[in-house]
Formats: structure tokens, sequence, C-alpha cells
């Protein structure tokens, strides 16, 4: 079959650039969602998320007319959901947290409606095992005029996979291409279609399973780097007691033909390696225990740092005790969740730096260049400053992301006490 029309549901840091990469293919391409702000930016052929060399791409489909962006979806021949699976709130702080299926349940209710026999319906977002079947329910009750794989197997009228995203933001329009895509339809019909449909733009192999282990396979992909992650960051702690340098300790490991130990930071961020392990954990508590400690490790490693800045501060105190707390002048160098970017939602930095100026008697300096102003909930003693500005207006250093900026730095002057969790001012 050849798919003339492709809808994607969801125009965010995903649904966009592949509705984009379908239109760069010369596809007719309907992207539906649910912010009119979003539609109506795209229309205009612009982006309203910061991505390199998307807004090229975008504005050349807009323009020669094959994507458009609408709030209601319409007929297509493939429909894609790449809504976001965030995890439902937890009453008390050790609870799992469950996720959220509801944007994926109102994104099927809203296509039900257009889809006619011989459709693919594909579901991008990373989700929990048993999430697309449980799509491919929702699309049931919603037309039961038409028939679903879970019932009618390879002769269903409309075909359901799943086929998770695996790409890294700042990276997304070549790593679209370029990667592999687990390919998991609910039939081998569904499969084979749906690879087919990849084939548009992906360059990767399109590897084939089934539903079940493609939406695990997304799982653990993230929970994998998340252990890895949560490793470094405990053999930081250890190292801090035992006075040793992680940063020497983990170069010299990693030269070991076998060894590769990621970097320790100031916690974890974003909304893919914080969220997705809790899927497998609020599914099987009793047997993802490395997986859930892994979490709890990287969690409670903000917490971790300003402990350091608490001990910090009396130490400063003790050496100058001629000076007040009011008077120690901290600066937090970084607030994005990962260096050279400018997204601080989900940022363990941004955590950090708020909790430092909470606590804090005095105005707190917060040095992030990849943004023009502080979100409107930092306290007010928090204020933005240029990193030159900084160099004259420091008692403590907190390093809290490896921007480009930050690196390469002679140290400000000898009396200023360095916390560096990610290395770079060793
Ligand atoms: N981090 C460390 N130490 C490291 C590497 C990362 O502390 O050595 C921290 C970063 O600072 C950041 C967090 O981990 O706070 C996550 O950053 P990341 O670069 O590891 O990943 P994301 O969240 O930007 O993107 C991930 C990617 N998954 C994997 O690499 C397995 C990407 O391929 C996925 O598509 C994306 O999640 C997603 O959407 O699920």
């Amino acid at each position: 079959m050849s798919f003339e029309t492709i809808s994607v549901i969801g125009l965010g840091y995903i649904g966009l650039p592949t509705a984009a990469m379908f239109a760069s293919r010369k596809k007719k391409v309907i992207g539906v969602d649910v912010n009119q702000h979003a539609v109506d930016t795209i229309n205009k052929g612009q982006i309203h998320i910061v991505e390199p060399d998307l807004d090229m791409i975008v504005h050349a489909a807009v323009t020669e007319g094959y994507l458009k962006a609408t709030t209601i979806p319409e007929p297509a021949d493939a429909f894609l959901i790449a809504v976001p699976t965030p995890f439902l709130p937890t009453v008390n702080k050790n609870d799992i947290p469950a996720p959220d299926l509801k944007y994926i349940e109102s994104a099927a209710k809203a296509i039900a409606p257009v889809l006619k026999k011989g459709d693919l319906v594909i579901l991008e977002s990373t989700s929990p095992v048993g999430a697309t079947e449980q799509m491919a329910e929702w699309l049931a009750q919603a037309r039961p005029d038409l028939t679903f794989p879970q019932t009618e197997g390879e002769n269903s009228d409309i075909r359901v996979a799943h086929c998770p995203e695996r790409v890294l933001p700042g990276h997304v329009v070549r790593e679209l291409v370029e990667n592999d895509r687990v390919i998991g339809g609910m039939t081998a019909k569904c499969s084979e279609l749906s690879v087919e449909l990849y084939r548009t733009f992906v360059k990767g192999d399109c590897v084939i399973t089934n539903s079940r282990t493609a939406e695990m396979a997304k799982l653990t992909e993230n929970s994998c780097r998340d252990v890895q992650i949560a490793f470094a960051n405990e053999l930081s702690i250890i190292c801090d007691e035992l006075d040793i340098d992680v940063w020497e300790l983990i170069s010299l490991a990693n030269r070991h033909p076998r060894i590769n130990i990621l970097q320790p930071g100031p916690g974890v961020g974003g909304h893919c390696i914080a969220v997705d392990p809790w899927f497998i954990v609020s599914r099987t508590p009793e047997q993802a225990r490395l997986i859930h400690t892994a979490r709890k490790v990287n969690d409670s490693k903000p917490e971790w740092v300003i402990n350091k800045v608490k001990l910090a501060l009396a130490d400063f105190l003790q050496a100058h005790p001629n000076k007040t707390a009011s008077e120690v002048r901290i600066t937090c160098f970084g607030l994005a969740f990962k260096p050279d970017i400018d997204d601080l939602r989900e940022s363990p930095s941004l955590e950090i730096a708020q909790k430092i100026a909470n606590m804090h008697s005095c105005i707190v300096n917060f040095v992030e260049p990849n943004i023009k102003c502080l979100p409107n909930n930092v306290s007010d003693n928090a204020k933005l400053i240029k990193f030159d500005e900084a160099k004259f207006q420091t008692d403590i250093a907190v390093i809290l992301v490896d921007h480009h900026e930050f690196k390469n730095q002679e140290k400000f002057n000898n009396n200023i006490i360095i916390i560096d969790t990610k290395g770079i001012w060793k």
C-alpha cells in the first residue's frame, strides 16, 4: 500500500520533526495538536520548539504545501501518535509513580471518528508495556463498525503498531533518519506496513518485533542509561568520602577495554531518563529492584549537592570569622538539564539552584548562558548574571552544568570554594 496522507498527532519535540521529515519526502502531512499557538506558528512556517535545523525543514514543508497543522483530526492513511506520557502525581515521597495514559487516550478518541478501513495507527510515545493494546481497545470501543488486530488478527480493518522514538534532543533531525527503528506491530502485517511507512525517510534498519517487546525495548534503553548514570553518581559520592578524584578514577577505569563508565552530575533530568524507568518499576515492583534503586540514587543526588553547599558555607564562615552568612556570595553555574541547551524543564540543576536561593540569606547569582531571563517561579533573591560578572561576585562557585562556555576557564581566584558536580574546574 502507498501512504499518500500521513497524520501526526502531537506536534512537540518528536511529532513536529517526524511530520516535517515525511513532508520533506513530499508526502501530504496533517499535523494535529491541541495547542492553538503551536498550530498557528507551524502554519506560518515557523516552529515553537528549539531544535537545530528543524526551522528550515518546517518552513520549506509548509511553504511548498506538504505540511499543514490543525487542532481537529482529518482523514489520513496513517496516523502517528506522539503525545506525552507523564506519570501520575504521587501522594507520599516513597510511592512509585504510575504512568498516565490520558494523552494517548484522548488522541485515540480524537482520531477514531476519521478512521477508515485500511488505515495504520502507530503509537510513538514512550509507553508502559501493554499501552499499544490499550490504545487499540480505545479505538475499537469508539469504532464498533471497524475491526482491530486484537480480535481479527491479520484480517483487521485497522492496523496498529508501536514504534518508539529514540532520538536525542539537539540531534533529532539527523537521528530520525540515521537511527535504527524498532517496529512492534500487533500482527506481522501491522509491522510490515509500518516498515513501509518509516522507509519513507529512515535510513537505519527497521527491526521487527511485537508491540509489547517494542514498548519494553524503549523503556530498557532509558533505564539502562539511568542505571549507568546512577553508578557514576554513586561513585562520585564514594570518592568524595575517600578523597579520590572521581573524574580521574573514571578515566582510568575506562582505559580497560570492556569498561565504559558514564559521567556523574547533579542528578538526572529531562522528560525521559528520569521518567521511563518508573514505567517498569510500577508494573513489576518486586522484580525491578536495581532499576528502582538507580532511580532513587539519581533522585537523591541534588540533595547531596545542596548539603555540600551548606558545608562549604560553614567552612567559608570559619575561614572568614569577620563575615556573616548574608555576606557570602554564592554563584550557581548552569540551570539547564544538560549541556548546551536552554531546556530547564525537570532540571536537577535548576532544582538545586532554587533550593540554594531559598535557603541563603542574600542574593544568589545564577549563570545560564542559554536563557535571557529566569523562570517566574524562581525565588526573588536569585539574580541572573553573566559569566564575566560572576568572576567578581563569587565566594562559593557551584558548577551544575558542563556548558561549553564554562569549560577551560581560569579559576576565578584562590580564595573561592568550588563545588564542581561536572568535574570541569578540577
Ligand atoms: N547525564 C549524566 N551523565 C551522563 C549522561 C547524562 O548525568 O554521563 C544526565 C544529563 O545531564 C541529563 C540526563 O542524564 O540530565 C539525561 O540526558 P541524556 O543525554 O542521557 O538523555 P536525554 O534525556 O536527552 O535523551 C534520552 C536518550 N536515551 C538514551 O540515550 C538511551 C534519547 O535517545 C531518547 O530518545 C530520549 O531519552 C527519549 O526521548 O526517551
